[in-house]
């Protein structure tokens, strides 16, 4: 706050800060001097004359606190050769692949080096070393499983979207702490002791057979490029290249606010027409926007819930849990298998687009889905898992090819898209903006609040409540008590009669973002906890939902998620349509294909079912 430098690999503001690095030793001043004698020498000489010269002690900056009057040096000679021994025993071990790994250019420790000029001298008996193979998630063969175009995977090859490789790792520990204390997943810890302790699973278990539910906050937290989504992007620029494809790209709700920090830019400086105009250049022949689907997602998930609330024959269980998150169906899956059934069976928005774009978009085209290749835009890593369920990658049939072809061919982060755009020197920023296209682009504001927790719950009620009362629209479109970043937040909505008599019926509706906060509610909804007991309930995986993907642009800003909400709020608020019954496009969608929510023809494109 006072504007010294003091670097640090561990601590990060969403995570308490541990002392693991020991970089941030700063020396503080300590209440007691010694006395310093300046003048004669002989203690019984008048003349004599001493000072008090400060006693210093090396502490870590992360858990000391500061306190009035207190003395800190940040760039000492002790200091700066702390700093220094301990970079350079970690650069010993660091592989020289910068130029190749995919935090070139955005690593802390990189930066480090550069700031500190550490050369690349190990200190006496340190030696370059590397960890050729990694137990935990194949070692070598990973890069290659995981970065190949190889054909879809089979139970054999289960699919994981995080990868990690050990030799760039630093040992900060931010990664084991996120997935321990934020988001109480655990899927993976320190093992080892002294200079053999490194991060692994339980047992050094493949990821995918751990309780690893893929949001990616370890990969968003990793200072290098050790913990990382698994890659698309190459397959991505080897399919723009094929020009017997059509392209298509779709983009996130909250991509469009985090998209600016990719160039350097404060949340919510590039806009989504700016990204389609963007991505055009990049050579997608078609940009839709997932934004679309969102308000698709609100039609069929209301409907739902309205039948649910009727006690409709078949109609599912109540509390209803939303379903497009799928850091949260993995949770469900791998811990609270009781709780499928209420699951909405809705598709993500992710989901539906695919199988829009695949099975109405394309014949429309008079396409084959084999020559569709479709890009899903996303700020969250286990969209990479979802896009492999069987559901989104077995059920479109081609003509072409044997066998099924996937709904969303690849998926790729806020950061791989960045990385991108950087690639071929197109500087978003500076594009005139253009409109995505149709008939899979026209969204509504309530579609664009999905990207941030409350959101999916309110654009859903501002739906559901004109459908259970013949039209009457809700007294405040903005629902401020399940808005902000409390874990929990809940609301109470009093549903009118249609015909405008009686009391009309109460709706309790639940918002939990982050999956340690998830899981504390749903015990205390197990317990019977009164004040947690819902009818409807959003839940997101990651912190600030969406906006605090696992795939969204690495950021330091203690403040990040707010900025990026606030944007969610302005862009719902500029909206001239604002609840996603109004948008046209999808009116027309349901005369032409669909029928009405909830059809035989919805189910078959739209809904999913889920495993334990
Ligand atoms: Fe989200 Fe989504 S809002 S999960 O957070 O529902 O990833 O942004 O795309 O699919 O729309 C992520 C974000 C989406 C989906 C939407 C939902
Ligand atoms: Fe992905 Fe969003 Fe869920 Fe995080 S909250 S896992 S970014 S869908």
């Amino acid at each position: 706050a006072a504007g010294a430098f003091v670097p640090t690999l561990c601590a990060h503001p969403s995570i308490p800060a541990r002392a693991t690095c020991r970089i941030c030793l700063v020396e503080l001043e300590t209440d007691h001097g010694v006395k310093e004698v300046v003048g004669p020498a002989s203690a019984t000489d008048a003349r004599r004359v001493t000072k008090l010269v400060p006693v210093t002690k090396l502490v870590p900056a992360c858990v000391t606190p500061v306190k009035e009057g207190c003395r800190i040096h940040t760039h000492s000679p002790d200091v700066l050769s702390n700093v220094r021994f301990v970079l350079q025993l970690l650069r010993a071990k660091h592989p020289n692949t910068c130029q190749t790994c995919d935090a070139d250019g955005n690593c802390t420790f990189q930066d480090l080096l550069y700031r500190y000029q550490v050369e690349d001298v190990a200190p006496p008996g340190v030696r370059r070393t590397f960890t050729h193979h990694h137990e935990w998630d194949g070692g070598a063969s990973i890069a290659a499983a995981s970065d190949s175009q190889g054909p879809m995977p089979s139970e054999e090859d289960p699919f994981n979207a995080i990868t990690f490789d050990p030799d760039k790792c630093v040992k900060c520990g931010r990664c084991v702490a996120i997935c321990q204390r934020i988001q109480g997943v655990g899927a993976i810890g320190f093992v080892g002791r002294g200079v053999d302790e490194h991060v692994s699973t339980t047992r050094g278990l493949p990821l995918d057979r751990t309780k690893c539910i893929e949001c990616g906050q370890c990969a968003a937290v990793c200072p290098t490029g050790a913990m990382r989504e698994r890659h698309e992007l190459f397959q991505v620029i080897d399919a723009l290249e094929d020009q017997s494809r059509v392209k298509v790209a779709a983009v996130a709700p909250s991509v469009r606010v985090a998209m600016s920090e990719e160039f350097g830019l404060p949340p919510g400086r590039v806009s989504m027409g700016q990204i389609v105009a963007g991505l055009k250049l990049l050579g997608f022949d078609y940009v839709f926007d997932t934004n679309f689907s969102a308000d698709l997602t609100i039609m069929e998930e209301g409907t739902e819930l309205l039948s649910r609330l009727r006690k409709d024959p078949g109609a599912g269980p109540l509390p209803m849990f939303t379903s497009c998150c799928p850091g949260w169906i993995n949770l469900v899956e791998k811990n609270y298998p009781e709780l499928i059934p209420h699951l909405s069976s809705c598709k993500s928005p992710q989901g539906m687009m695919g199988a829009l774009i695949k099975n109405v978009w394309a014949p429309r085209l008079e396409r084959d889905p084999a020559d569709v290749v479709s890009v899903s835009v996303m700020p969250c890593t286990a969209k990479k898992g979802e896009a492999h369920r069987p559901a989104d990658r077995g059920a479109t049939y081609s003509s072409k090819i044997d066998g099924p072809v996937p709904n969303n061919d690849y998926v790729l982060t806020t950061r791989e898209i960045g990385r991108l755009f950087r690639l071929r020197k197109i500087a978003l920023p500076a594009l005139d903006a253009q409109v995505p296209d149709d008939p899979l682009g026209e969204s509504t504001g309530a579609a664009v609040l999905f990207g941030a927790t409350g959101g999916v719950m309110e654009a859903a009620l501002r739906t559901a409540y004109e459908l259970a009362s013949g039209g009457q629209e809700l007294p405040k479109m903005e629902m401020s008590d399940i808005r902000g970043l409390q874990g929990v937040k809940s609301s109470r909505v009093c549903i009118p009669n249609p015909d405008g008599k009686g009391p009309g019926a109460v709706v309790r509706v639940g918002v939990v973002h982050g999956t340690a906060e998830t899981r504390a509610l749903l015990e205390r909804m197990k317990l019977g906890d009164p004040a947690a007991q819902f009818d409807f309930v959003e839940v997101m995986a990651c912190r600030g939902g969406c906006i605090g993907g696992g795939g969204q642009s690495k950021s330091d800003d203690a403040l990040v998620l707010q900025k990026r909400m606030a944007h969610v709020y302005n862009l719902d608020e500029k909206s001239e349509l604002r609840k996603s019954h109004d948008n046209p496009s999808i009116q027309k969608l349901y005369e032409s294909e669909l029928g009405r929510p909830g059809s035989a023809r919805s189910h078959a494109l739209l809904h999913t079912h889920y495993s334990d």
